[in-house]
């Protein structure tokens, strides 16, 4: 096992019986929704993994440590810390691990740590992907770097229109990373259910994934697979609602010239910001939404 990787016993356990494990990431708790409500969504999402026939193991970094399974102590720890944890992507687990920090894993590091964990299957909110003039800015996240080389599932509800939703689909395609649609033919939007964009396969079990990714692992094929599940109805937000605070966070952000790592943390804070306890409301449920799919899947893999 990796010396850098700490997996609680109670995952531990889960993983040498052969029973289902979920991966759940940090970003989302210390940087993706206000204290308290991140807390207590993170409690909620493990509950509801327990309630559907599995174990979650919350990811993070900390104190240089890689965790597999956190105390509900230490989901408070990060979610009372906030933005002051720092947001972890591939590039940053050396430095925080030398210096003994704290991360927040986002679905990259989330998808790394959980696979050296020996956890196969991951549920979160929305992925990161090709920003909106990417062909100048070069700004593609490294979650999609990672679904091309690390064999985790990972369940979201697509990614937000923040993103440039087409060339996030071209950059999977030619990474080899199958998105499938769970119980739809478009890609969901996070917010909505629907971006106008179709995904490779729909697909309409817990059985039919499993089966997937059964066959992807059987021909050991070295990336993971995207299954976007769309936001249930009656949480889906009014797309022109949520279209004008994203086109505003946008032309803030470029007004402020915000780059780097900052610019989804950024993107992601505005839009809350602008469309009020609506947008954050949807998010819970739809993170709830996908936990209960990756459990359910989980327990067939
Ligand atoms: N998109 C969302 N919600 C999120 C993120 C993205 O709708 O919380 C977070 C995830 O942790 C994701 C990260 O892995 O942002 C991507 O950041 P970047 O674009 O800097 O790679
Ligand atoms: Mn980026």
């Amino acid at each position: 096992m990796n010396k850098y990787l700490d997996i609680s016993p109670e995952v531990q356990a889960a993983l040498a019986a052969g029973k289902p494990v979920v991966a759940l990431e940090s970003t989302i708790i210390s940087h993706g929704m206000p204290y308290p409500k991140n807390v207590q969504t993170a409690l909620k999402v493990e509950q509801t993994i327990r309630e559907n026939g599995a174990v979650p193991a919350t990811i993070a970094v900390i104190g240089g440590r890689l965790k597999a399974g956190l105390s509900a102590d230490e989901i408070e720890y990060l979610g009372k810390a906030g933005r002051k944890v720092a947001k972890a992507s591939r590039r940053d687990l050396p430095a925080l691990v030398a210096r003994k920090a704290d991360g927040a894993t986002t679905v990259t590091t989330t998808m790394m740590i959980a696979h050296m964990a020996g956890i196969r299957i991951f549920a979160t909110g929305g992925i990161g992907g090709v920003h909106r003039g990417a062909e100048t800015t070069m700004d593609i996240s490294a979650d999609l770097e990672e679904l091309a080389q690390t064999p985790v599932m990972v369940v979201c509800a697509g990614a937000k229109s923040i993103l440039d939703l087409g060339l996030t689909l071209e950059y999977l395609e030619t990474k080899g990373v199958p998105v499938i649609g769970y119980g739809t033919e478009e890609l969901p939007a996070f917010y909505t259910r629907k971006s106008g964009f179709g995904v490779d396969y729909r697909v309409d079990s817990p059985e039919e994934l499993a089966a997937m990714f059964r066959a992807q692992r059987d021909m050991n094929y070295k990336g993971g697979m995207l299954v976007t599940n769309p936001i249930p109805e009656e949480y889906a937000m009014d797309k022109t609602v949520i279209d004008a605070a994203i086109e505003q966070a946008l032309k803030e952000a470029s007004e402020q010239g915000v780059h780097g790592k900052e610019t989804t943390p950024f993107l992601l804070a505005r839009v809350v910001e602008l469309t009020g306890g609506e947008s954050l409301e949807s998010n819970i449920q739809l993170v709830l939404n996908n936990a209960r799919l990756a459990a359910r899947t989980a327990a067939l893999l």
